[in-house]
């Protein structure tokens, strides 16, 4: 019998992932399905998300005296560590015969939602806040054909739409408050374990919905109970001033930050996100803009990791809280940077004093081009 997708002759697929020999990386599912809920007849949605990199940031380590990695989530096939949560919320929608999915989102949300419902054959609609998500995002979604909405409200108004449309609706929830998504995430903490061997002292992230929060935690924990680490960190996690309910110890109404992922102010994983920071000794910090952008610009310049600004507020947090004199000496530390630096690169073209950065305009002449550079004469 003809099958619907050209992947798969007969009932035998066969693709790379079935290759023997084949060294390639086949996505969280895959990799982890001793450690998730999936069985053999799970219609696994993949990208080939997850294998992130974890890359020892010498620079950071110097500035702290402490051993400084750097998760660099913006490696996933849509840019962001959403792609981890995402492969198992549209896995485990199209396993319950949803046909439709939606989600609110501050922008990688949807990007990720659009792109594996494409992958998976499914429709996506995605409710974005009017004016406040980055073009790149923005062109992701449009691009993998979701229905993208744009709500005269903010983020939090977009996740109350979401909420009750899918209450009231045939239409499947992916947003974080679908435990499935936490599920997929929490597979970053095991890949942080298995390569440094034991979960870090301290693990810093930044916070919007905390569900990533929580879900780093949830890996860490199932890590330490089955024997892989003999210890889970301490989890801190950074908000933006403008954008800091978890620092305030309430909801904040309107909620304003230059960091538009992070630019929550009613956190869905609120309860989850305070055990586990009650569980791991943890920390809520904030960082204003200012702070955020200088670290933007130090990780990119120093480290050779370019992020979206949400995602240095990781760097940022470390450096406050390094410099407050709080941090053991010598411990192991992991930032998640969580989006790629292309999602909204309009912030590298910006200089410290917020002019903007010019490339350096020459004439096709090597002498010119040499004494610019500061190279002398020619030899
Ligand atoms: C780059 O896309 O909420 O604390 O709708 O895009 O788990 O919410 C994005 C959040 C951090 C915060 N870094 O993670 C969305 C959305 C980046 C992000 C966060 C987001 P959570």
């Amino acid at each position: 019998m003809a099958s619907k997708r050209g992947f798969f002759r007969g009932s035998k697929p066969v693709g790379p992932r079935h290759a023997r020999g084949s060294r390639q990386w086949r996505g969280v599912l895959h990799e982890y399905a001793d450690r998730l809920d999936v069985s053999k007849a799970t219609p696994v949605v993949t990208l080939g998300e997850g294998g992130t990199p974890l890359i020892e940031a010498h620079s950071l380590s110097e500035m702290t005296g402490l051993r400084v990695f750097v998760k660099f989530e913006g490696m996933n096939p849509t840019g962001s560590f959403k792609d981890r949560g995402m492969t198992m919320a549209v896995t485990k929608a199209k396993e319950r015969g949803a046909q439709v999915v939606i989600c609110a989102s501050t922008g990688n949300t949807s990007a990720s939602a659009a792109a594996y419902a494409a992958y998976g054959g499914l429709t996506s609609a995605v409710l974005v806040p009017d004016g406040k998500i980055s073009m790149g995002k923005l062109s992701q979604a449009i691009a993998h054909n979701a229905h993208v909405l744009q709500v005269k409200g903010n983020f939090d108004d977009c996740l109350d739409l979401a909420r009750d449309l899918a209450d009231n609706y045939p239409i499947h929830l992916v947003n974080s408050v679908n435990n499935d998504r936490i599920e997929g995430q929490k597979t970053a903490a095991f890949e942080v374990v298995e390569v440094l061997g034991q979960a870090p002292d301290y693990h810093f992230l930044p916070v919007g919905n905390a569900g990533n929060y929580t879900a780093y935690h949830r890996g860490y924990s199932e890590e330490a109970r089955r024997g892989a680490t003999n210890r889970i960190p301490r989890m801190f996690g950074f908000q933006a001033s403008g954008s800091a309910p978890f620092v305030r110890g309430e909801r904040v109404k309107n909620p304003d930050t230059i960091a538009t992922a992070i630019r929550i102010g009613n956190p869905a994983s609120w309860d989850l996100a305070l055990a586990a920071q009650a569980d791991s000794n943890g920390y809520f910090g904030e960082i204003d803009d200012a702070g955020i952008l200088a670290a933007h610009r130090l990780l990119s310049q120093t480290v050779g990791v370019f992020v979206e600004p949400s995602s240095a507020i990781s760097v940022a947090g470390l450096l406050e809280r390094s410099e407050a004199g709080v941090l053991d000496k010598g411990a192991t530390v992991v930032l998640t940077v969580t989006g790629h630096g292309l999602k909204d690169p309009a912030w590298a073209l910006k200089n410290a004093d917020g002019s903007d950065a010019q490339p350096t305009k020459v004439p096709i002449d090597s002498a010119h081009i040499a004494q610019v550079l500061g190279l002398g004469s020619s030899s």
